[in-house]
């Protein structure tokens, strides 16, 4: 049952070459370069497909999406409504984004931007140091990412606690809905967004949610940190509260436009970190094996897993 791949500005080759080594049995095709009929694929493997590519295919079964966040795949109109989309969830993708998000904590925790700030005026200047643990870590969402992050960054001494849709089970404090949030917001120091971009969620990130978090903090103000997607902040929004000391610090991997336009004031913003979305890159030598091993057992009848639900989103 033939896979057509298509990814974007991805390489392409490094896909084709992993995806034919992990199941050298089926036929991959890759859009745009490789003869096929658009009835004989079952499978789409991808990557912010070209708006109506998906409804073209008559025959597909399963779509993969080759990342973790689906709002580019559920925004082309045309999407046929009745196939399962499969999102991924990948160890080796949430680890580096572990590795992203507690760099930045620390980054700001250890007052570096300051430090490099004095190192370039060749100034020794020691400054005060909390603690750890007088310093609040929130999670915006608490899924799989964020579980994992939250985890390396409480093993490492912060306080830490969440905000989600629903409730579940969890080892810290978790506040849920529209009613947990400002309770979330006036109890964090440093906010860590790890949300999917949804109509619910966009543009969360605005004055109202950054003026709500905490200003009582040992930090000294409190410091924003987004690798979710960049529909979720208001840019300008972001620009205002560090100018005016509402925020103390950003961390940005997710922008309203990527790439971030040459001109955006973001880059020459103070006390901001800008990454090219980069926190977390899909690998094909660990996803090629996921979708492989999920196509054999979607063929032995067997259930999928990480279905994306369409009516929440995400
Ligand atoms: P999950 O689906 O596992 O988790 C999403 C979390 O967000 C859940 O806790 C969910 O709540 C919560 N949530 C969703 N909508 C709302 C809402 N309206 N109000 C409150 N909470 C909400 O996703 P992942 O952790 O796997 O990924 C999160 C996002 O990270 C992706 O969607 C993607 O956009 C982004 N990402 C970015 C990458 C990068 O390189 N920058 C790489 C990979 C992902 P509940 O638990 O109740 O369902
Ligand atoms: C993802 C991403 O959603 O890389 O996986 O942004």
């Amino acid at each position: 049952m033939t896979a057509l791949l298509t990814t974007a500005n991805w390489s392409s080759s490094a896909w084709m070459k992993d995806l034919r080594t992990a199941d050298p049995h089926r036929k991959f095709v890759l859009q745009g370069v490789d003869d096929y009929t658009a009835d004989e694929v079952r499978y789409a493997l991808t990557w912010k497909p070209p708006e109506g590519l998906l409804a073209s295919l008559p025959n597909l079964e399963v779509i993969f999406n080759l990342g973790a966040g689906v709002d580019a795949v559920l925004s082309d109109p045309t999407l046929p409504d009745s196939i399962p989309i499969v999102r991924l969830v990948d160890d080796n993708l949430t680890e580096r984004m572990g590795e992203w998000v507690l760099l930045q904590v620390l980054t700001h925790h250890r007052q570096s931007l300051t430090y490099l700030a004095q190192q370039a005026k060749a100034q020794w200047r020691e400054r005060d140091q909390p603690i750890a643990s007088e310093v609040r870590v929130g999670f915006l969402g608490y899924g799989v990412l964020a579980q994992h992050c939250e985890k390396l960054v409480r093993a490492t001494g912060f306080e830490t606690h969440a905000w989600s849709r629903s409730p579940k089970s969890a080892d810290i404090p978790l506040y849920v809905g529209d009613e947990g949030l400002p309770e979330f917001l006036a109890k964090t120091d440093i906010l860590v967004v790890l949300l999917p971009l949804t109509p619910d969620t966009r543009e969360i990130i605005n004055t109202k949610l950054m003026s709500g978090l905490a200003q009582d903090g040992t930090l000294g103000g409190p410091f924003l940190i987004n690798a979710g997607r960049g529909g979720l902040q208001n840019e300008a929004d972001i620009l205002t509260a560090l100018n005016n000391g509402t925020l103390k610090g950003v961390s940005l991997d997710v922008f309203e436009t990527e790439p971030l336009p040459a001109d955006s004031p973001l880059w020459s913003a103070p006390n901001l970190i800008i990454t090219p979305h980069c926190s977390a890159v899909s690998d094909p030598r660990t996803v090629s094996h996921y979708v492989v091993n999920q196509m054999a057992a979607f063929e032995r009848g067997e259930p999928l897993q990480n279905i994306v639900d369409r009516n929440r989103g995400y």
